[in-house]
């Protein structure tokens, strides 16, 4: 092959993988949705505490506060405060991702893991939805196999401190992996259904599932 027809295709190639270079040290078409992203897709990031509620909070002394726990499960429990704080407490830290768009990162949750108050309660078998009642008359649902995961707990503290009236004191559910809508504030019982049923928001245009990474804002 003669130089001079070589030269301009080799040109050509030198001039595409230059451009496939730039793509690659830019990140062109990442999705982000991999690797080191945390922000699961629309939302963006807040250092603030945001404060969403019904127009009411509740104020609930810890000594008032009672969980109740029924519905299908062999051993119906009413917990008080103390009867709670004798539980084994642990630590969690995990994202908050809500479905008005904002996100906040590694927030410090104390508290008992829902696991172990359901273990206490012991669910009959056909025992597979949950209803979240709050002091407020709020509602929310959940498969009884989200609320067994290991980063859900009931808290009653939010990066060392005493969770405020505001977000829920004495008691807030945490579920890490749905929309924040799911981790029901002023928590008064957990009720265990067989079939699903839809709570507040999710009566009221929210996702059923409330999942952040597949963006379940809306509609079923
Ligand atoms: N009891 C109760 N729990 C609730 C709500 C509510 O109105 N009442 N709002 C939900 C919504 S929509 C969100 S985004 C979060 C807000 O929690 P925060 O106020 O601590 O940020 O609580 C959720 N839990
Ligand atoms: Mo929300």
């Amino acid at each position: 092959m003669g130089e001079d027809k070589d030269r301009p295709v080799q040109g050509l190639r030198d001039k595409l993988i230059g451009i496939k270079q730039r793509w690659a040290r830019e990140g062109r078409l990442l999705t982000g949705k991999t690797g080191r992203d945390r922000l699961p897709p629309g939302q963006r990031l807040v250092a603030g505490r945001p404060v969403l509620d019904l127009g009411i909070q509740p104020d609930i002394a810890p000594e008032h506060w009672r969980l109740r726990i029924d519905g299908l499960v062999q051993t119906p429990l009413t917990l008080d405060w103390r009867a709670f704080r004798g539980l084994e407490q642990v630590e969690r830290v995990s994202d908050i991702h809500c479905v008005t768009s904002w996100s906040r990162y590694d927030n410090r949750w104390g508290g008992v893991a829902a696991r172990t108050i359901l273990e206490l309660a012991a669910p009959l078998s056909e025992a597979r939805f949950a209803v979240l009642h709050s002091e407020d008359g709020y509602t929310t649902n959940l498969p009884l196999s989200v609320l067994l995961d290991d980063d859900v707990l009931l808290a009653h503290s939010w990066d060392g401190a005493p969770l405020e009236r505001e977000h829920g004191a004495p008691v807030r559910l945490v579920v890490p992996k749905r929309y924040f809508w799911k981790s029901a504030k002023w928590l008064t019982r957990i009720e265990l259904l067989d079939r699903d049923r839809p709570g507040f928001w999710e009566t009221r245009g929210y996702h059923n599932e409330g999942d952040p990474w597949k963006e379940e804002r809306y509609g079923w």
